[in-house]
């Protein structure tokens, strides 16, 4: 089969199209596009840490961290560069390669922008990948961060322009769009996906995976979150997506961009191995490891472990950057 092309022009109609496969037939052709570009039985390892917590100003309706939602998060200061460090030590200790640092910011100020930067500098040091997580962006702040060697920025699209109302009211998708042009143009690798299992509906997960698709590079990284239900959040109670239909999401992700990693993001505390594996076999590479996401739990280590283990899963290695100074302290 020859190689799928790199499109950025996909209609709707097609990834209408693509749902409507058999099950059978879309993982099929998600898992021959994954061959022609990655190895089918590894998978990129990232751990996450929030390194300020809680009393964000914004109003996203799925967030713990929301200062207009009562769910009894404790607000944190920024954490001292130490305790980061000793975090990215155990994550890479555990096998981790990239280290996800995530604010609870509308946006950072340049100040606390100075102050993330250290961190990103000492994380770096420790051989590891780096991502931030911060909010919003200028474009000055974006190239701030691209000279600090950020690898990777997070900033997530989370659903369809149409159902995005619905769900946050103080930014708008357009805003989201603005930083993932600054993102991308200060040189930074980009993380950018979304959310399923907020209400909303076929299509709007369809017009979500179009318009990641269609930027003007695919993100380097494709965060699929399932929704982690928090209690005191407006989407509480919601219900959630058909977990057969999580895995169609994923396989067309992996379709139309062939080149990105597709990470099994938030909710699989919540998944059984079997329906993770249907992920992985649709084209999922990517998770996030260790015991925590930012404020919510995520899957134990140990249980990942084995399940890798029975799926013969290997974990990818750091990559080679001769940029990094390797494995430090
Ligand atoms: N404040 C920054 C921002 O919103 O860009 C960074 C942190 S924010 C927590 C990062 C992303 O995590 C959100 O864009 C959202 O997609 C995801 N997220 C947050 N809460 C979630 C939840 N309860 N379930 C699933 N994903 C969630
Ligand atoms: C992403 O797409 N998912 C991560 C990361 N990017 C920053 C965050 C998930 C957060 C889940 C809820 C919580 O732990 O607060
Ligand atoms: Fe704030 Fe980010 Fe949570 Fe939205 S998702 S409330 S911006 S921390």
């Amino acid at each position: 089969m020859s190689e799928a092309a790199v499109r950025h022009d996909w209609t709707l109609e097609e990834i209408e199209a693509l749902f409507a496969l058999p099950f059978n037939d879309l993982l099929f052709r998600a898992q021959q596009v994954h061959r022609q570009h990655f190895d089918p039985n590894e998978v990129q390892v990232s751990t996450l840490l929030s390194v300020k917590t809680g009393a964000c100003p914004e109003d996203c309706g799925y967030c713990s961290q929301s200062a207009k939602h009562d769910t009894g998060l404790e607000r944190e200061r920024l954490l001292p560069l130490e305790e980061v460090i000793a975090a990215a030590k155990a994550a890479r200790e555990a096998g981790s390669t990239r280290f996800c640092m995530g604010a609870a910011w509308r946006n950072p100020t340049d100040k606390s922008l100075e102050r993330v930067i250290e961190m990103i500098r000492a994380v770096r040091d420790l051989g590891m990948e780096t991502c931030v997580t911060l909010g919003m962006l200028s474009a000055e702040q974006a190239r701030r961060l691209r000279e600090a060697g950020l690898d990777y920025y997070n900033h997530n699209l989370d659903t369809s322009p149409e159902f995005y109302g619905s769900v946050i009211t103080t930014r708008t998708f357009e805003d989201r769009l603005e930083t993932l042009r600054h993102v991308r143009e200060a040189g930074i690798n980009v993380c950018a996906g979304g959310i399923l299992g907020m209400g909303e509906g076929p299509r709007d997960r369809a017009r979500l995976l179009q318009e990641l698709a269609n930027l003007p590079e695919h993100p380097q990284s494709v965060p699929v979150n399932m929704l982690v239900q928090v209690e005191g959040t407006p989407l509480f109670g919601v219900d959630g997506i058909d977990p057969l239909e999580f895995v169609r999401n994923i396989a067309v992700a992996r379709i139309l961009m062939p080149r990105s990693h597709v990470r099994l993001s938030a909710g699989r505390h919540e998944m059984s191995d079997e329906l993770q594996a249907l992920c992985f076999l649709a084209g999922a590479n990517s998770i996030f490891y260790g015991e925590r996401l930012l404020t919510t739990d995520n899957a134990d280590t140990g249980h990942d472990r084995r399940l890798f283990d029975r799926l013969g899963i290997r974990m990818q290695a750091a990559p080679a950057d001769e940029h990094k100074v390797c494995c430090g302290g």
